[in-house]
């Protein structure tokens, strides 16, 4: 074998080395190959240049040419599994998501404290057996006065009283229109309760809003007293301001309604001994009640032989703040998160 070709044999594997020691991705791994065992690389040119070598020689060189090989191809492969694994190191790096670092906060809303209260008051009335009544707030002026008896000089029928939109047109100043429908659409027995937003003049004041809430209720059926009437709300008072409380009724006028009555219920904070909530009376006015006027009856097409019913409603802002110790009804409308989110 020739000096020659044992010196290039070793400056092949000298520059096979740099260059793979130099490498810094795949490609530059690829290009040693190709430049040394590609079809037109270096140790190729050797293999190839055998054949015109005599026999002894071409059987040396042809083993040393082929450790070169062998040796080389061990290095590229090594080197290009070395820069496979750090480019994928290097890859997850940027790909590493810590999991310990803390999410961002995610804002849930809450449901507002007056519709709550409804919810709360709706379900104790649900599971008495009363469905749901809805309507519009924009109401006629047949069904918010004249269907529910109300005389053509009455109060509430004033112009600084109501909203009027026409002269046969209004924002609802309770939700009776809604039973008012209920009556002339449906038969005997009825037993709905209709919660909703009404609306009256007022100057707002820590008592007082222009825009309120109502759940009114209207039983009609054969038999229907005042017994059923107090035990009823009664029951209703129990289940919302807890078991102790009793309910007293006050005799009281509505147009709507024959007899009438406001029903107090004891203090459920001092028992009735006297306190801030009750102001000193042990006793606080809930709601309004009554019998069902036989004119609003006839208005709904009911028999009043054969049928009789009662009514009652309560303004939801009122029975809120009496459980949740509000003093300022404008709290409810100044969405305040603060204020809102102490009820969920
Ligand atoms: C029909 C017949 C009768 C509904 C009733 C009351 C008594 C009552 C007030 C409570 C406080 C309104 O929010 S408030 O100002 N309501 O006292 N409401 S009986 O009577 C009806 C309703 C519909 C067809």
């Amino acid at each position: 074998m020739s000096e020659i070709q044992s010196e290039q044999l070793k400056a092949i594997l000298r520059e096979a080395d740099e260059r793979l020691e130099s490498a810094s991705v795949k490609a530059d791994v690829e290009d040693v190959r190709i430049r040394v065992l590609g079809k037109k690389g270096s140790l190729t040119a050797i293999l190839r240049s055998m054949g015109s070598l005599a026999p002894e020689e071409r059987k040396e060189l042809g083993r040393l040419a082929n450790e070169a090989r062998a040796e080389i191809e061990e290095k590229l492969s090594l080197k290009f599994e070395e820069l496979t694994r750090s480019e994928q190191t290097a890859r997850f790096a940027g790909e590493a998501i810590d999991v310990t670092e803390p999410g961002e906060r995610i804002h849930l809303g809450v449901r507002h404290p007056i519709t709550l209260t409804i919810d709360e008051i709706s379900n104790i009335f649900m599971n008495m057996g009363f469905s749901i009544a809805e309507g519009p707030e924009v109401e006629t002026v047949f069904n918010n006065f004249d269907a529910l008896n109300a005389a053509p000089n009455h109060p509430s029928r004033d112009l600084s009283d109501t909203f009027y939109i026409t002269k046969n047109t209004l924002l609802r100043t309770q939700t009776s229109p809604v039973q008012v429908r209920t009556l002339m659409k449906e038969k005997p027995p009825i037993k709905v309760i209709s919660p909703g937003r009404c609306f009256r003049t007022d100057t707002p004041d820590a008592t007082h809003s222009p825009m309120f809430h109502q759940v009114e209720g209207l039983i009609v059926d054969e038999n229907i007293t005042m017994a059923d009437l107090k035990e009823t709300l009664d029951a209703f008072a129990k289940r919302m301001f807890g078991e102790g409380v009793t309910t007293k009724f006050r005799p009281h006028f509505f147009p709507f309604t024959e007899p009438s009555a406001e029903m107090d219920m004891s203090c459920f904070k001092c028992g009735g001994t006297g306190c801030r909530v009750c102001k000193g009376s042990g006793w606080i006015e809930i709601l309004g009640c009554g019998m069902v006027h036989p004119n609003v009856l006839k208005v709904g097409g009911v028999d009043t032989e054969k049928y009789t019913g009662f009514a009652f409603g309560m303004g939801v802002e009122r029975i809120a703040m009496l459980k949740h110790g509000i003093d300022d009804i404008r709290l409810f409308y100044e969405n305040d998160m603060r204020f809102i989110e102490q009820f969920k």
